[in-house]
C-alpha cells in the first residue's frame, strides 16, 4: 500500500487520478486543493465506491510557501509516510498576446505552476527519501514542449515544469526517487473555464468539433506509470487527443 499526495485534487485530472488510484486498491490518498467542499464531495464519492481506500483531505494553496510547510508538517503521523507526489495543481489565466498580458494573470500562473510545484516538491522530498518506492509525477503539458499563439506565459511555466522534471531526476537520483513528466494536450476539465475566467461558452468552444482527452485518460496513464516495476522509470510522456497533432493543429469536424 503506497501513500500518494495529489495536489489540485478538487477537479479535472487530479480528481480523476484520485478515483482511478482508489479503484486500483493499492493506494492511500492524500488529497489537497483550495476548495475543501469539492475535496469533501470527492472523498465521500470515493469512500462510497471504494470503502477500503483510506483518504485524508486538506486545504492547500500551493502558492503560499508557509502554508505548504505547515500543511505537510502538520499531517497526522499516519499520513506522513508519503511515497508518491503528483504535482498536478496548475492553471492558465488569459490568452492574450504578450503586449496585452495582465501582470496579475502572469503572477498567478508563475506562482502556481512553477513556484507552487517547487514549494511542494522541496517540502515533501524529505518524506519521499524515507520511502523504498518513491515517485514524483509532474503534470506538464504540450505547452511545455511547444509554444502557441497567445500562450506565452502559460507555455513558459510549463517549459519550466519540463526543465524541473529533468532537474529533479538528476538531483533525486541518489535517493532512488523516480521522476516522471506527463504532458497532455487538450483535456476537457475546468481548465478552459479557469483560463477564460468563468466564460463557459468560450471554454466550450475550445473543444467544439473534436473529442478531447478527459481526466480519466490522463489518470489511467498515471496509474500505468506508477505501477511499473522498481527498476523501470518512464521519464516523459506526451499524450494527445487523436484529433490534435501538436500545440496548434487540430482536426475539427
Ligand atoms: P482543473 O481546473 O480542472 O483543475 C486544476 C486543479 O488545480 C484544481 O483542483 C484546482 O483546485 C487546483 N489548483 C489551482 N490553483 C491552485 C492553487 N493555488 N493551490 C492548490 N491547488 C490549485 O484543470 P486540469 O485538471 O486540466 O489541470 C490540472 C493540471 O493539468 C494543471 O497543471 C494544468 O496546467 C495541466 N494540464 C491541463 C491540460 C488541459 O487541457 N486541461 C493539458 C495539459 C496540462 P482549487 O481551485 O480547488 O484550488
Ligand atoms: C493545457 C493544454 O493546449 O491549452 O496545458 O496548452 S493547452
Amino acid at each position: 500500500m503506497r501513500t500518494v499526495l495529489i495536489t489540485g485534487a478538487s477537479s479535472g485530472i487530479g480528481a480523476a487520478t484520485a478515483e482511478v488510484l482508489a479503484r486500483e486498491g493499492n493506494y492511500r490518498l492524500l488529497l489537497c486543493a483550495r476548495r475543501q467542499e469539492r475535496l469533501q464531495e470527492l472523498s465521500t464519492k470515493i469512500s462510497s465506491e471504494y470503502p477500503d481506500t483510506a483518504i485524508h483531505t486538506f486545504i492547500l494553496d500551493v502558492r503560499d510557501a508557509n502554508a505548504v510547510i505547515d500543511a505537510i508538517g502538520q499531517l497526522p503521523a499516519a499520513w506522513k509516510n508519503i511515497d508518491i507526489l503528483i504535482n498536478n495543481a496548475g492553471l492558465s489565466q488569459g490568452l492574450d498576446p504578450i503586449q496585452d498580458g495582465d501582470f496579475g494573470d502572469w503572477d498567478r500562473m508563475i506562482d502556481t505552476n512553477i513556484k507552487g510545484l517547487l514549494y511542494v516538491s522541496k517540502t515533501v522530498a524529505p518524506l519521499l527519501k524515507q520511502s523504498k518506492n518513491a515517485h514524483i509525477v509532474n503534470i506538464g503539458s504540450i505547452a511545455g514542449k511547444e509554444v502557441y499563439p497567445n500562450g506565452n506565459v502559460y507555455c513558459a511555466t510549463k517549459h519550466a515544469v519540463d526543465a524541473l522534471n529533468k532537474a529533479m531526476r538528476i538531483d533525486l537520483l541518489p535517493f532512488g526517487i523516480k521522476v516522471t513528466a506527463i504532458n497532455p494536450g487538450m483535456v476537457e476539465t475546468e481548465f478552459s473555464e479557469v483560463r477564460f475566467k468563468g466564460d463557459t461558452d468560450k471554454a466550450k468552444n475550445v473543444y467544439t468539433g473534436l473529442t478531447p482527452l478527459n481526466g480519466h485518460d490522463i489518470a489511467e496513464t498515471i496509474s500505468f506509470v506508477l505501477s511499473r516495476p522498481a527498476h523501470v522509470n518512464i521519464n516523459d510522456l506526451l499524450i494527445m487527443p487523436t484529433a490534435q497533432a501538436n500545440g496548434t493543429i487540430v482536426n475539427r469536424k
